[in-house]
């Protein structure tokens, strides 16, 4: 800490800090109008004008230096700051300053004592109105460049530049266009530092930033979008969302969010919101009450259970709801079912990561926090693509990244994070076992490996190094694609770090040998020793959806209960038992494509799908839609008439993310509280009344009345979460798990003492490169590649309705120039893709992304039909289905 005096008052300050912190510290208000603690200082506006040791200087960029004495509050200095902000306020037009005003000028205005008389510029510059969520008036713009500082500096996007001279100088978008065609991502970083509203949301509340004070009321939840975690601030206005504002405090998004969080919530308005449960009746899909639903979903589940028996039941349950739906929705499969027939949407996506981190450290989550991850200096990301899914999280590496870690992407696409790489190993789709044993290969071949740790905390090398001996570098060229010589650099690279992260997402997992891929990963960090020792930051996967992972940790699985004990183990069941008071059925139940099987087969007899689209999202999707028409009842929970709910006998409408209480676990183990901002709309509840409604109607109270206390009930029943109570996360907002102790911290980081597995080692795995389900033939020349896109999320079922739809209204199919060629295709032109399995309708977008010979596109249209084409391929460990390769051919559209 620093010592300075401001004013004859001592206050202290961290290191390094300007003597604004000083002058703050000290109670003393001071306008910084180019200034943002997010930000790198300007020092442009002059309005924080202090004299420090007897020089006027501007407090934002002048450091306090131990010992200082510094004036603030004189006459004389007021008078200097307001002129300087009577300067920049008398070029601005009238509407820049009304009384009532709550942008950061207007307060810096009221501060300095200048009246909304003094802004009587002429303006006229216009106004830029093409994005939905940016607007840009021109007339009020002060060029303090906070937006572009935000950009470069937060963001990593670079899409904003200053332009003009002098009292001309203007924010633009560096491409020179129009906002919407810029390069412009949404972040709303602009919107959130912009001090004097040219740069705003338009909306109910233009001009609402982190930066307004006073404050208005506001709601802190977690995002109910992607597993990141963000913090926001939500402001409502007559039960209607004003802003959401990314939370400056927000662990891990520290200020920051992305299109989705901060701006994609114009659904909970959709007039296609469910607003009263449906019922099938003669003319399909119709309007019930409450009462009679529940009486007929009862009806339905008893029927199925005198039919078939508890297991004639399944449900699927929902990585988008909170933790205390996920923990409410297997106990009443368990305990008022009597069946294990539970499993969630982890099943799509890290189920693998679940089984291999399991099975090479012990537990089923990422090793490192992300803190850690972002203090390496070598990351190695491996089929993740974070900066269209996880921006917040991919602004965070870029910004690693330039300020210097080396960065090695394996990726087949050329996207993201990719052209900032030091090598990029683009390997065939499928082929991610045979690179890790490539890099291990040199690893160990050049002596980059930790020799102590492996003696000490590993166990399984001799195996792995034979293994290794058929993995030299150019048959892994040939195995993958990869150069040789791209190999050996990329293995130097993560092998020579002192402290190197692996981070990884689904291009790891969505293969026929997904957790076989996740534990080749794992064996670079073991051979490294970069796990559990701080010499290094593990293996962490970007989990996906908000809750992936608490829907996991919650037990809505078929083999494990709350915590993970495995249902087959005596012990856990107990444990489980005495908190239930009913016995717990010992056989593992059913993973979500075994239970589309057993509906084919005639032997279910009634599916609950809480918020999943699985006619949408899940693979080989005329199969799925085909299981769901045998089965005798469907139940469905929806926000919308899903693609599922048309093919549901029952559809309840139900609450979302901004409407709720509950808790989320984020991607890095974290729980934190989610909190409604809004009410539902019409007669939707949360799920969690459903669930306890529907036991309610099968006779049975299920207990935990509120949320609060399922997660009480939750941490009854397992180790990891015994610390944790609403309670504490209302007090200490984030709390990793393991958390024992309600008096400890969670436990961030994972194995310092010893590996969680049986022998407490960290255990190496010999498996071999094995192809993947789908090869390319004469048929099917192509390997079609699914993944995510920046603007829409999964279905799309939120993020097509509202303004997201404007920055990307369509399926593309990316393809390369070569290929196009070759097909006879054009850019933006009307294409079929054609598997094995079906056909999808998208439109093409020709570019060198993608690799000759691959085509990569989203499935965020249903009605594009892109998983009628994947195939019913999945992980042999997990049942995770094989969505990053399927051969496919093209057609033009109209063609067969
Ligand atoms: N905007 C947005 N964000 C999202 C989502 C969304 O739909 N939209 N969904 C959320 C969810 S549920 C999830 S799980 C996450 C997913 O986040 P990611 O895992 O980052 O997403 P994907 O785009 O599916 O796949 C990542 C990358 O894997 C690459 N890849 C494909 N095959 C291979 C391979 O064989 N080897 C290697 N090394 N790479 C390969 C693809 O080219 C792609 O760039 O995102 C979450 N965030
Ligand atoms: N081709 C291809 N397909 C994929 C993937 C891929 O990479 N390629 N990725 C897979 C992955 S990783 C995932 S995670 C899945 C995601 O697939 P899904 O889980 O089906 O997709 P989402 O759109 O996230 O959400 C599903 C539904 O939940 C509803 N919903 C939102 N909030 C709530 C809530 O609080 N309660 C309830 N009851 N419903 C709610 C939404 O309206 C939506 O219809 O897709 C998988 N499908
Ligand atoms: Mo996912």
């Amino acid at each position: 800490m620093t010592g300075v005096e401001v004013d004859g008052v001592a206050v202290e300050v961290p290191e390094g800090a300007p003597l604004l912190a000083a002058v703050r510290a000290a109670g003393i208000e001071l306008p910084a109008l180019c200034q943002d603690d997010r930000l790198s200082p300007a020092g442009s506006c002059r309005t924080c004008l202090v004299r420090a040791d007897g020089r006027i200087v501007a407090a934002c960029v002048t450091p306090a230096a131990p010992g200082a004495t510094v004036e603030a509050a004189t006459d004389g200095l007021r008078a200097l700051r307001r002129d300087a902000v009577e300067v920049i306020v008398s070029a601005l037009p009238s509407r820049a300053l009304t009384e009532d005003g709550r942008t950061e000028l207007a307060h810096a205005c009221r501060s300095v004592g200048i009246g909304p008389e003094v802004a009587a510029g002429a303006g006229g510059r216009g106004e830029d109105t093409s994005h939905p969520y940016v607007h840009l008036d021109r007339d009020l713009c002060i060029a303090c460049g906070r937006c572009v500082r935000m950009c470069a500096e937060v963001q990593g996007t670079f899409a904003l530049t200053l332009t003009g001279r002098g009292a001309e100088t203007v924010v633009a978008p560096g491409t020179g266009g129009p906002w919407v065609e810029s390069d412009c991502v949404a972040c709303g970083g602009c919107v959130d530092t912009c001090p004097t509203g040219a740069i705003s949301e338009p909306g109910p509340a233009p001009g609402l930033t982190t930066a307004v004070r006073p404050a208005p009321p506001m709601t802190r939840t977690t995002c109910g979008y992607c597993g990141v975690g963000c913090a926001l601030d939500v402001v409502a206005e007559e039960d209607r969302i004003a802003a959401v504002l990314p939370a400056r405090d927000g662990p891990v998004n520290r200020g920051h969010a992305c299109v989705k969080g901060r701006f994609a919530h114009g659904y909970l308005t959709s007039p296609e919101r469910l607003t009263q449960p449906l019922l099938r009746g003669e003319h399909g899909l119709e309007p019930v009450g409450w009462d009679e639903a529940l009486a007929h979903i009862a009806r339905g589940l008893r029927a199925a259970i005198r039919a078939g028996g508890p297991d004639a039941v399944a449900a699927i349950s929902s990585a988008r709801s909170t933790n205390e739906e996920n923990y409410l929705v297997q106990k009443f499969m368990r305990v008022v079912i009597g069946t294990n027939n539970v499993d969630n949407c982890s099943r799509l996506c890290h189920s693998p990561s679940a089984a291999g981190l399991t099975a090479s450290f012990g537990l089923p989550g990422g090793t490192d926090t992300f803190d850690d991850v972002e203090r390496s200096d070598c990351l190695l990301v491996v089929g993740a693509n974070p900066v269209e899914a996880h921006p917040v999280i991919g602004a965070r590496l870029l910004r690693r990244v330039l300020r210097g870690a080396r960065l090695v992407v394996a990726d087949p696409r050329a996207v993201g994070l990719a052209p900032h790489a030091d090598v990029h190993l683009r390997p065939r789709p499928g082929t991610n076992v045979a690179l890790c044993h490539g890099l291990a290969h040199v690893l160990l071949t050049e002596g980059l490996v930790d020799d102590e740790f492996l003696r000490h905390r590993a166990a399984g090398l001799p195996e792995l190094t034979g293994l290794l001996a058929d993995y030299p570098p150019d048959r892994v060229a040939d195995l993958t694609g990869v150069p040789a010589a791209d190999l050996v650099a990329a293995a130097r690279l993560y092998g020579r770090a002192e402290r190197p992260a692996i981070v990884y997402g689904l291009g790891v997992t969505e293969h026929l040998h997904g957790t076989d891929g996740v534990r080749a990963l794992a064996n670079l960090a073991i051979l490294r020793g970069a796990v559990g020792t701080g010499r290094g930051f593990g293996v962490n996967p970007l989990r996906g959806q908000n809750n992936v992972q608490g829907a996991s940790d919650m037990g809505a699985l078929p083999d494990v209960l709350p915590g993970y004990g495995k249902v087959t183990d005596p012990a856990v069941r107990a444990r489980a038992e005495e908190v239930w008071g009913v016995p717990v059925p010992p056989r593992p139940g059913l993973r979500i494509p075994e239970m589309f099987a057993a509906a084919r087969a005639g032997r279910l007899g009634a599916l609950w799908v809480i918020g999943e689209d699985v006619c949408a999202t899940d693979p080989d999707a005329n199969r799925v839609a085909r299981a769901l028409d045998i089965c005798p009842l469907v139940v469905c929970d929806e926000l919308f008439l899903s693609e599922t709910a048309r093919h549901a006998d029952v559809v309840l409408p139900v609450a979302s993310w901004l409407e709720k209480d509950g808790t989320f676990v984020n991607f890095d183990r974290r729980f934190q509280r989610v909190r409604p901002a809004v009410a539902p709309p019409g007669r939707a509840r949360t799920d969690f009344d459903t669930v306890r409604a529907v036991a309610e109607a099968m006779g049975t109270d299920l207990g935990c009345p509120t949320p609060a206390d399922a997660l009480a009930e939750c941490a009854r029943m397992s180790p990891h979460f015994a610390g944790l109570s609403h309670r504490r996360l209302d007090r200490e907002g984030a709390v990793c798990w393991p958390c024992p102790d309600p008096d400890r911290p969670g436990q961030a980081t994972l194995y310092r003492e010893r590996f969680a597995t049986a022998d407490g080692r960290a255990h190496l795995a010999a498996v071999p490169h094995l192809p993947p389900g789908e090869q390319p033939d004469g048929d099917y020349p192509l390997v079609m590649v699914t993944g995510r896109r920046w603007a829409h999320y999964n279905s799309g079922s939120m993020t097509r309705r509202g303004g997201n739809l404007a920055l990307d209204p369509v399926d593309h199919l990316d393809i390369h120039p070569d290929d196009a060629v070759r097909y006879g295709l054009r850019d933006g032109e009307p294409v079929q893709v054609i598997s094995r399995y079906g056909r999808a309708r998208l439109i093409a977008r020709i570019g060198g992304e993608t690799a000759p010979g691959q085509v990569f596109c989203s499935f965020h249209f249903p009605a594009s039909g892109v998983n009628r084409v994947t195939s019913d391929h999945a992980d042999t460990v997990t049942s995770c289905p094989e969505y990053k390769v399927t051969a496919v051919r093209l057609a033009a559209d109209g063609a067969g």
